[in-house]
């Protein structure tokens, strides 16, 4: 096992990292940007290194500062969280030179997955059900105008360095196509340095529900079962629920075992997710896999008695897993508390924190770097902390849920309890009748 990991990144995540390797005996050391000085992150680690200013491009991003911070430390591995460089090949590459194991799968897995028209070919050739559409990049607005008239519209283009939404269009008909491709082309090439699209038929009013995974290092791969992701606005996610109210014992075996198969096809080592769009008729299909642990990994955790973060550490190590699926026996959501304001377009509210009372009791976990006193530097993601309920039941998870975002206070700055609050009761949350479209039409009173 690991002496001491570092874990290179900030926020809720890097103490959701280091309470685990605490339970587990393992040193840990924090780095941090001279915003984050007074974070909880950088006190409840072993040890804690600077590594540059605010920008996440001198610090956070910063791969020679952090490697220095794992050599004179002595680190053994890095964990990279999510986002920042849990996704950065090239770091995964620089960690194996420096001999310190990067907590996640090999950087040749991260570029296959992270190329989305790779990763679909990928997943085609493993036999896992993928939306029609170009075979790869399409090279043309005329192949392009070809291949649509083919699968017929509406299409979509995809970037296929993006993911998140960036570089991706919606085209209805064929006189739009090249209108969107241009645009697709240039906003890629800016985002990604990399312009390169993909076509697929677009489905409309899609589900977006995610099986988790985890592989160890002999081929042995299995399911958690499955998050749903629907609730989401600009392709941020806003709410997480598991298991999904779209699912039943069929489907969850179906995308189970798509899932499993994919991870296998490609001998998957770590913690993964396998992205599906599900239509109404129960049709799923791949839309991308994320090689890192995720933000909603709680609910999972939540409902089969797992953590995530320990199995992850615990197969980077080289340790074997039962190769067992999970099936959740409980329920569990997660509502996304941002420092944003809910009634102004969701507009960031950084800024000092001066009352904080987090909920509690039965049923109820707060993932959360902040307190009172805490200044939220303008400099990073906006979320501040995630709040988890679970309960035997959905109706229960949502009373339960309910009554902590009525606990939850939070002041001098505005965050989004309030929209939680009146999602909470909205009439096609409550009966689990939503979809990705969801959020467009609804309106915050
Ligand atoms: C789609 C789609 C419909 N048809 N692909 C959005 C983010 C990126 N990961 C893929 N996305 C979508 N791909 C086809 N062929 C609809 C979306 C989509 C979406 C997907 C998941 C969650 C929210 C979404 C919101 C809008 C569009």
């Amino acid at each position: 096992m690991f002496k001491k990991i570092l874990i290179a990144n900030r926020g809720e995540i890097a103490l959701r990292v280091i309470r685990t390797c605490r339970e587990m005996g393992i040193q840990t050391v924090a780095v941090y940007s001279t915003a984050d000085k007074d974070s909880l992150h950088v006190r409840f680690a072993d040890e804690a290194v600077c590594i540059g200013p605010p920008q996440s491009s001198k610090s956070y991003l910063n791969i020679p500062a952090i490697i220095s911070a794992a050599e004179i430390t002595n680190a053994d591995a890095i964990h990279p969280g999510y986002g920042f460089l849990s996704e950065n090949s090239k770091f995964a590459r620089i960690c194996k030179e420096h001999d310190i194991k990067f907590i996640g799968p090999e950087a040749d897995m991260i570029d296959k997955m992270g190329d989305k028209a790779t990763a679909k070919a990928t997943m085609k050739a493993a036999g896992v059900p993928i939306i029609p559409g170009s075979d790869g990049l399409v090279g043309s607005v005329a192949e392009g105008k070809k291949i649509a008239n083919k699968i017929k519209y509406p299409v979509i283009l995809k970037a296929t360095a993006g993911g998140g939404g960036k570089g991706m269009r919606v085209v209805w008909k064929e006189d739009e196509l090249e209108a969107a491709w241009d645009s697709a082309k240039t906003e890629s090439a800016a985002a990604f340095g990399n312009d390169g699209l993909y076509m697929e038929k677009f489905v409309v009013n899609p589900r977006h529900i995610e099986i988790q995974i985890i592989g160890d290092q002999y081929g042995t791969v299995a399911h958690l079962s499955e998050r749903d992701c629907s609730i989401q606005r600009r392709h941020q996610k806003l709410l997480e629920e598991t298991p999904s109210p779209f699912m039943t014992d069929e489907l969850r075996e179906r995308m189970g075992n798509a899932a499993v198969k994919a991870a296998k096809s490609i001998n998957y080592e770590g913690v993964g997710t396998i992205e599906f769009l599900v239509d109404a008729n129960r049709d799923f299909y791949f839309m991308e896999m994320n090689t890192r642990i995720q933000v909603e990994h709680p609910i999972t955790e939540e409902v089969i008695n797992y953590d995530l973060i320990r199995e992850q550490i615990k197969v980077a190590a080289g340790i074997k897993i039962s190769g067992k699926n999970y099936y959740p026996t409980m329920h569990a959501i997660e509502c996304r508390i941002n420092a944003e304001d809910p009634y102004k377009n969701f507009m960031p509210s950084p800024g000092k924190i001066l009352e904080l009372h987090k909920p509690g009791g039965h049923g109820i976990r707060v993932d959360t770097h902040v307190y009172a006193g805490y200044t939220i530097p303008p400099n990073y993601d906006s979320m501040i902390a995630k709040l988890i309920a679970v309960a035997q039941t959905r109706e229960e998870a949502i009373a339960k849920m309910r009554r902590a975002l009525r606990e939850f206070v939070i002041e001098g700055i505005k965050t989004t309890v309030p929209f939680h609050r009146q999602l909470l009761k909205s009439d096609g949350f409550v009966n689990g009748d939503y979809t990705t479209k969801y959020m467009d039409d609804f309106e915050l009173k």
